[in-house]
């Protein structure tokens, strides 16, 4: 039998998420021999080389050795744990491995690298997407801070009766420091749909409609449990394409990756930046 149909610790619904995060933290400091990491990221489509701009690689684990994790669905994402001592000399955890809510593997899974990481002792979480713009003046390639967002999915990371403020849920210090760093980054409302299809025109309409100016189907789910775990977020898009509708023509997965691959060496240089002074 295949190794990704080997039994998995959320299959079992009375697993703790928490403690499989606790687990999972202690196998990551067993096998980076880093104890606590300061700081975790994960890169979505078009911001992978970051991992190598930011500092010096301490430690690559396989995603799938540590428990919870899941090999990725999406190809062009690496299914690896990185350990990366910065210059500053804090450590960071770049998560590797995404899974996606349309996956259908439950949000326990979609939020469990964010809830390891917090359990490693990251007090900051960088959150990284491709997504769709919705603003006209954005162009495919141009990175923007996510401000705030729309949660679509009709799901939580949260269960049972847990009340968390989102209030600043995209720290407002982290987007400053960011915009130090690139004064001429925008940002807007991060608007998670559940996927894998692209919206419609409409929907897109719709989206612009209740304020938001950014799709995608990804962030917002980690943001919460991020939030929940205390920590700080800074959630950054990279547009690779403009929302269906907004421009004539029709979106193509091939394009998406295209931007992303074109504009990567750019905004990964932009991340490295940031990071250093998180
Ligand atoms: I890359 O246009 C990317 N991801 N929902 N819509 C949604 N997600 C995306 C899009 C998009 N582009």
């Amino acid at each position: 039998m295949a190794s990704e149909d080997a039994a998995h610790p959320f299959d079992d619904p009375t697993a703790d998420p928490a403690e499989i995060a606790r687990i999972a933290a202690e196998q990551i400091a067993e096998r980076t021999g880093v104890e606590n990491h300061d700081i975790a990221l994960t890169l979505g489509s078009g911001w992978g080389k970051a991992a190598d701009l930011i500092g010096e690689t301490v430690a690559v684990v396989p995603a799938t050795d540590i428990l919870g994790f899941r090999s990725p669905a999406v190809p062009g994402h690496v299914g690896t744990l990185r350990s990366v001592r910065l210059p500053n000399g804090k450590h960071a955890l770049v998560l590797g491995a995404r899974t996606h809510f349309y996956e259908d593997h439950g949000v326990r899974s979609v939020v469990h690298g964010v809830r390891a990481a917090a359990a490693s002792g990251a007090k900051v979480m960088i959150l990284t997407n491709g997504a769709g713009g919705i603003k006209q003046t954005w162009s495919p390639g141009t990175p923007v801070l996510i401000s705030d967002h729309i949660n679509l999915t009709a799901a939580s990371p949260l269960e049972g009766a847990t009340f968390v403020d989102l209030t600043d849920l995209y720290s407002k210090r982290l987007r400053d420091l960011a915009r130090d760093v690139d004064p001429s980054l925008d940002e807007g409302v991060y608007v998670q749909f559940r996927g894998p299809h692209y919206e419609t025109p409409a929907e897109v309409q719709f989206a612009k409609t209740i304020g938001g100016h950014i799709v995608g189907m990804s962030t917002a789910l980690e943001a919460i449990a991020a939030r929940q775990a205390g920590m700080e977020v800074l959630g950054m898009s990279l547009i690779t394409n403009l929302a269906a509708g907004i421009s004539p023509q029709p979106l193509s997965h091939e394009e998406v990756i295209e931007a992303g691959r074109s504009a990567e060496p750019v905004i990964s240089d932009l991340l490295a930046r940031i990071v250093e002074r998180v």
